[in-house]
């Protein structure tokens, strides 16, 4: 049997893998086995072959990157990640019941979350006012906002700052930007961008494979492909509400141990959004959340 080396996944091509050596050179490998399912981030383990290498193991993963499929299975989209950062445009609009259910996602992984508003010189001085005030939600519960724009550089050093010496990933809808980051943080990089289409105002999913860069001064930065809609993998609706952060001031305060903070009387969570404490529309994303799991988690 040939030796077995250690490696980093940079990025992967279904049974075919870019790995990272532990010298920082490069290798090719394939993929032994139909059930290894190697993603960008995963340390693995390799053998050589006659033209590169094979990985033959997945080594143990924390912090996943996960999604539920259109083909209705989970999916992991990037291994040992730190934190998500959750990109957001002022084009195309701001879809905000999914930057919740990304950050819901964030938390049931116990990776670290941050939002970024990217495009920031796109708006006008209302409309900046207008989501300024916004994503002060965000901030209020925990969330740092960095207010970005790849094109005059704002928001750069506060951005930086939070990566900076941790394995971070970039997530969000098809031409936030994503991929403008990256190409921000890492200009030696040969990093394709794309085009919004003028008449839709819609990205058009140019990056096709997540792929790991080095930040120059510490860390890593994951790119990943924007999805037309992000879903969270099936899971019982009683564990969505500890995904919303700001519900766990009210934790046991509830008449009923098991509510759901629906329709019970004396629901603490209730009043919260009633008193103006619990943002409205946070509630809403997870009363809508948790009517999807009603639905996905019995057909799973
Ligand atoms: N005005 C402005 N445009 C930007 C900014 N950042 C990115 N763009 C533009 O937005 C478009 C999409 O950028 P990408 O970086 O390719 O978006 P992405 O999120 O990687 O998209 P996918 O790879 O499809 O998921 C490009 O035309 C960029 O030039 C910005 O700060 N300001
Ligand atoms: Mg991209
Ligand atoms: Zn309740």
């Amino acid at each position: 049997m040939s030796e077995l080396h250690r490696g980093r996944v940079i990025v992967n091509f279904r049974r075919h893998s870019v790995v990272e050596r532990e010298d920082g050179s490069r290798i090719d490998c394939i993929v032994k086995g139909r059930k290894l399912k190697p993603v960008a981030g995963d340390y693995v383990l390799w053998e050589p072959t006659v033209d590169g290498g094979a990985i033959t193991e997945i080594l143990p993963r924390h912090g996943v990157v996960e999604r539920y499929d259109s083909l209705r299975a989970r999916q992991v989209l990037a291994a040992n990640v730190d934190q998500a950062i959750i990109v957001n445009a002022v084009e195309p609009a701001v879809d905000w019941f999914t930057l919740d259910k990304y950050l819901a996602a964030a938390e049931a992984n116990g990776i670290d979350a941050f939002v970024v508003l990217n495009k920031v010189d796109l708006a006008s001085d209302t409309q900046r006012r207008e989501l300024e005030a916004r994503f002060a939600l965000y901030r209020r519960i925990g969330y740092p906002v960095v207010f970005l724009s790849t094109a005059s550089g704002e928001g750069k050093d506060e951005f930086l700052g939070r990566v900076e010496g941790r394995t971070n990933i970039l997530v969000g809808a098809s031409g936030v930007g994503k991929s403008s980051i990256s190409r921000l943080l890492l200009p030696h990089e040969d990093i394709r961008i794309g085009e919004i289409s003028a008449s839709r105002g819609e990205g058009r999913h140019t990056t096709t494979a997540t792929t790991l860069y080095h930040l120059p001064s510490g860390g890593e930065l994951i790119d990943s492909p924007g999805v037309r809609e992000y879903r969270l993998w099936p899971m019982p609706p009683r564990d969505v509400a500890p995904l919303f952060r700001e519900f766990r001031d009210y934790n046991g305060q509830c008449r009923f141990a098991d509510c759901m903070h629906r329709n019970e009387p004396q629901c603490a969570v209730k009043s919260a959004v009633s008193a103006g404490e619990i943002d409205e529309r946070r509630y809403a994303s997870y009363l809508a959340l948790v009517g999807i799991m009603e639905e996905q988690y019995r057909e799973w």
